[in-house]
């Protein structure tokens, strides 16, 4: 059996090949971005990191919502997924105000339709979990859309399955992220179709590149917080005085060793298992 792989797309950090009609391979880098630069100095085992959350979440929500993933590799950066026919749209659900919701909302006191309470402060917890879906840019920033907007995309009935199934999705990882002490502020999905029409999520899950990821101990809205995964690196570049355009600064040793050390740290936190383990056996997080 011999594999010719087929370059199909590059995200920031991402790459994703054709294995064959039914199948793509994913593979993520190791490779960081911070305010949408990809930064020349890389996080050793970030992309395995990665991998092995949305391994895990996928195994974790089957039930939720079928999912693209049919197997990890054994170098746990990379996994065979089902090739999909994808919707048009990013599935964003936000549990706190946080990024260009809390900026809709000071503007215009809602957020994608969602009229929300009067005196919500930033980074507050919202009264319920909220679908703001938005459109891919195919350059610059996704644009957050209403549900009117959203239906004429997939059409009403599926938007309401999609909409339904990420909420369904996070409060499932919510709650398990809360108890193990992380907050995840929000989170964006991709689905796609499979062959029958039904609806698979696919792309990544719960990852800190996907979602907002608070230390849940020093948890204080009323103003941005910490990333879980990158305020180091944010520190960092904004010390610099680096003006945010490419290319972006090289990070220094300690900069990127913090960095990995709270990669590791929530992979050890969300999945309950020693990183090592993941190394030794991708397979223990599924
Ligand atoms: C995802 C993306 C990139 C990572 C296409 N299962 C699927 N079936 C069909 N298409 C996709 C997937 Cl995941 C698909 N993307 C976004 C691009 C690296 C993710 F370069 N594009």
């Amino acid at each position: 059996m011999s594999e010719t792989l087929i370059h199909v797309a590059s995200g920031k950090v991402r790459e994703l090949f054709t294995i064959d009609d039914d199948r793509l391979l994913l593979v993520a880098s190791d490779r960081i971005s911070t305010f949408d630069v990809v930064l020349p100095t890389e996080i050793p085992d970030k992309g395995r990191v990665l991998t092995g959350l949305s391994a895990f979440w996928f195994a974790r929500t089957r039930d939720v919502c079928a999912n693209h993933l049919l197997e990890l590799r054994p170098d746990g950066g990379s996994t065979e997924c089902r090739r999909l026919e994808m919707l048009p749209l990013e599935c964003v659900v936000r549990g706190y105000l946080a990024g260009s919701g809390w900026k809709d909302y000071q503007r215009t006191g809602s957020t994608s339709g969602h009229a929300l309470p009067r005196g919500l402060q930033e980074s507050g917890r919202l009264p319920e979990p909220i679908f703001t879906p938005s459109t891919k840019a195919t350059s610059g920033h996704d644009e957050n859309i209403d549900s009117g907007r959203a239906m004429e995309l997939v059409g009403r009935e599926r938007y309401e399955e999609v909409e339904q199934t990420s909420l369904a999705l996070y409060r499932f990882a919510a709650e398990h992220a809360a108890a193990h002490g992380i907050l995840i502020a929000d989170t964006k999905f991709e689905f796609g179709l499979d062959a029958d029409g039904r609806l698979v999520l696919a792309d990544e899950a719960f990852t800190p590149d996907s979602s907002r990821f608070w230390p849940a101990d020093d948890y204080t809205p009323g103003g941005s917080q910490p990333s879980f995964d990158k305020q180091f690196v944010r520190d960092y570049c904004e010390a610099l005085g680096w003006d945010k355009t490419p290319p972006g600064p090289e990070l220094p040793e300690d900069v990127v060793a913090g960095t990995r050390a709270r990669y590791l740290d929530a992979f050890e936190r969300l999945t309950g298992i020693a990183f090592a383990e993941y190394l030794a056996d991708p397979t223990v997080v599924t």
